[in-house]
């Protein structure tokens, strides 16, 4: 496909040079970077760079930053902080800080896309910034789909991707395609593709394993196969097919069919292949604390089998998780539902939320919000459908609003999925103003 080369903005440049130039000065820096995809990427596109000029570079990965983690960070070291750090400025300012969440002041070392003139939440992801800022100091493009699977990781591929975070994709260790937004193209069968197949949801199908099956023996499309395998014409046909099916049955197909990143120097069948499986891989490495496997995996170690062990772990909590849900049940509040559990792990919370409301397990029609115990007061994540979100829902908006004025209490994310933490006195008043917030939203 014949595009425009994006050109780096001069305002970006300026930037670009000064945090370069420091970076180029540090001392055996120490990277703390988050365990999300998007972390894990910025994290290692900065220990790629800082490897390749020749210094000595430790990995320290953090579930958050905040007073719980201050402790375990070598403050006395050079850093060099990645999707994190912005909005701590008091405790990271004088270190380089690669973000792209709100920050709270100016600061020479700090890259942050707010800065940049760009949306922090849609234009563009820290390990998007740390890849300008690998490219402008070492000028080689190696870590580009690094840099994409962090962009998927942070949810900003429903669209496709625009202006200099397009840059990536110009490089041949990126390929943008069109076809199905559905999880699982390059690993699972076509007949577990389908059955998971939640946004949009399709009566009939999702869910429903063997009317897959039915449904792919009409197309004369072996069920064992992926998508990834199917040539041009047997594409063309499960596309038209499908969109028949939906639309057949009231789904809104608008979503179904888009632009989305691979990764063609990677191993057929393997989830580093197709960016949103890699990100869904980093993530389980991260959140089961291995984060670590995850670097190592975007670094080209030897690890990827390790990976996908965690991934199975992962997989198997998840499915744990929904069990409680469906025997628990949920509370039903006027603007959303409330599941309430005191035993699954917090890392995981957001997700059973979100697979319960794609799956259609719980209603789609309001956000859930999810609580789970932990550090004495309470995680909440909450997640909404893209069509709820059409309709007005910002959950990472409501969350923000509805935290208490207390310190140690906060909350934000994004309009479809967001998360916080609330002290344990103040969950009921909490939900009493997302109940609100969310009526205002959906303007009810
Ligand atoms: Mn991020």
């Amino acid at each position: 496909m014949a595009q425009n080369v994006s050109v780096i903005p001069k305002r970006v440049n300026q930037r670009l040079k000064v945090v370069g130039a420091r970076l180029r000065e540090l001392q055996d820096p120490v990277v703390v970077c988050h365990i999300d995809a998007d972390g894990l990427t910025s994290g290692a596109i900065m220990i790629h760079t800082l490897k390749t000029l020749g210094k000595k570079v430790e990995a320290h990965p953090v579930k958050q930053l905040d007073p719980n983690s201050y402790e375990g960070i070598p403050w006395d070291r050079d850093l060099v902080f990645t999707d994190l750090g912005s909005g701590q400025i008091k405790r990271t300012e004088g270190h380089v800080i690669v973000d792209h969440h709100q920050p709270l002041k100016e600061h020479k070392y700090q890259l942050n896309v707010h800065h940049l003139g760009m949306d922090g939440s849609r234009d563009m992801s820290a390990s998007m910034l740390a890849y300008m800022l690998s490219r402008h100091v070492i000028g080689d493009n190696k870590m580009a789909g690094a840099a994409v699977v962090g962009m998927v990781g942070d949810q900003m591929t429903r669209q496709p991707l625009k202006g200099i975070a397009r840059l990536p994709v110009e490089t041949k260790w990126v390929k943008d395609r069109k076809g199905l937004k559905f999880f699982g193209r390059e690993t699972r069968p076509l007949s577990v593709f389908l059955k998971y197949a939640s946004e949009p949801f399709l009566p009939g199908l999702s869910g429903e394993v063997n009317k897959c099956y039915d449904f792919l023996a009409k197309l004369k499309l072996d069920p064992h196969r992926t998508y990834h395998s199917l040539n041009k014409e047997e594409l063309k046909n499960f596309h038209t097919e499908l969109i028949k099916y939906a639309a057949g049955h009231g789904v809104k197909v608008h979503r179904m069919l888009g632009e989305y990143y691979v990764l063609p120097h990677m191993p057929e069948r393997t989830e580093m292949r197709d960016t949103s499986e890699f990100s869904t891989l980093l993530n389980a490495c991260g959140r089961h604390e291995r984060p670590d496997i995850g670097m190592g995996v975007l670094l080209g170690k030897n690890v990827y089998d390790e990976a996908q062990k965690l991934l199975r772990i992962h997989r198997m909590l998840l499915s744990r998780g929904m069990n409680e849900l469906e025997d628990n049940g949920v509370t039903q509040f006027k603007n959303f539902q409330l599941f309430t559990s005191e035993t699954i792990k917090p890392t995981i919370l957001g997700i059973v939320a979100g697979i319960a409301i794609s799956s259609r397990t719980v209603s789609p029609l309001k956000p859930i919000i999810a609580v789970t115990p932990m550090d004495g007061g309470y995680k909440v994540s909450g997640r909404a459908t893209l069509e709820l979100v059409e309709g007005g829902v910002n959950l990472g908006l409501a969350m923000r609003k509805a935290v208490g004025m207390a310190e140690e209490e906060e909350g934000g994310g994004h309009d479809v999925a967001a998360g916080a933490f609330v002290q344990e006195d103040g969950l009921q008043g909490f939900l009493l103003k997302m109940d609100k917030v969310l009526g205002r939203q959906m303007n009810k």
